[in-house]
């Protein structure tokens, strides 16, 4: 176990959550308070209501110099700072980017031992519905965010072959209160389901660069976990307890509507239109 203090109270002393602001951000922020003497928030905005065992670093993760002060004395991250969705290359560029590089040169720099990367399913958003996806299928992502959330797992992947540094990352599906549409019925995360994949991710002893697609116990499936059976994670919720709310438990395809051909659904199309 990673522990920075011989006798400390709590698994780790210091664990620093990044995107602490955002809607992910804030649910475990409340969750992941028994790990840690000491959580660090950090996100481009404030965050509110710091309480004793919490303690704030505003940060923009473009800046190399801020990042570097930001992983001072810190045991090991929760990576989920960034931008979430779709949008132009340059910003995407900015965070996503150059911010995980910054990370992951202060986390080398710093001798911090391992991350929890929230990377996305949109890794493979080019996949199509009737396919099932394993950590090792090529990468298919479906827009610039997608592909910035390749560049983390390659990123990650090089620091622990160069420098042992461990990662999990995490290709979260929709991880919301609940489903929002149909797809959602086949991605769905809850938000337990979540904590206990961060948990999994953070705690088991050895996971050396590992790849986890993040859902609940969905009744339709698109992703194959079976290369991650080492972390153990076992999801105990479902979408099907939404299913009053949808017709099936996958989205219907229309062959004329991309975002219903592939997995990535709204995202194949959110990008650029040339
Ligand atoms: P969110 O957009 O609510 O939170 C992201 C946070 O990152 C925001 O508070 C934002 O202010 C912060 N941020 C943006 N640019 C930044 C910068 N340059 N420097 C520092 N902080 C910056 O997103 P959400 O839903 O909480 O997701 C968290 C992470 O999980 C993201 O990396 C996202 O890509 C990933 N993810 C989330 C999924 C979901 O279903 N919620 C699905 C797949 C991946
Ligand atoms: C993601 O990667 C996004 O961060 C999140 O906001 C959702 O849109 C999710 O994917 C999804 O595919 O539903």
């Amino acid at each position: 176990m990673m522990m920075s203090e011989q006798f400390s109270e709590k698994p780790f002393n210091r664990l620093l959550l990044t995107g602490a602001a955002g809607g992910l951000g804030r649910v475990l922020r409340e969750r992941i308070k028994p790990w840690a003497n000491i959580v660090r928030l950090s996100d481009i905005v404030t965050v509110e209501n710091i309480v004793a065992g919490e303690e704030l670093q505003v940060c923009d993760l473009a800046d190399k110099a801020a990042v570097h002060e930001l992983l001072k004395g810190v045991d090991a991250v929760l990576h989920f700072g960034g931008i979430s969705v779709e949008d132009k290359f340059e910003p995407i560029m900015q965070a996503n980017i150059l911010g995980m590089h910054h990370l992951y040169e202060a986390v080398y720099k710093l001798g911090v031992r391992r991350v929890v990367y929230a990377s996305s399913s949109h890794t493979v958003g080019f996949y199509r519905t009737t396919e099932l996806v394993d950590a090792d299928s090529p990468l298919r992502p479906d827009g610039f965010y997608g592909l910035s959330k390749c560049f983390g797992e390659a990123l990650s992947r090089y620091y622990y072959d160069r420098f042992g540094i461990e990662t999990v990352c995490l290709r979260i599906g929709s991880s919301f209160p609940e489903p929002r549409n149909a797809r959602m019925m086949v991605t769905y995360l809850s938000y337990d389901d979540l904590v206990e994949l961060v948990r999994v991710a953070l705690f088991t002893p050895r996971v050396g660069h590992s790849i986890i697609f993040g859902t609940s116990d969905n009744q339709a499936r698109w992703w194959d976990n079976s290369k991650a059976a080492h972390l153990g994670f076992t999801p105990r919720d479902s979408s099907r307890v939404f299913a009053d709310r949808f017709a099936q438990a996958a989205p219907a395809v229309d062959p004329h509507d991309l975002t219903s051909i592939y997995q990535g659904g709204p995202f194949v199309t959110a990008g650029p239109q040339y």
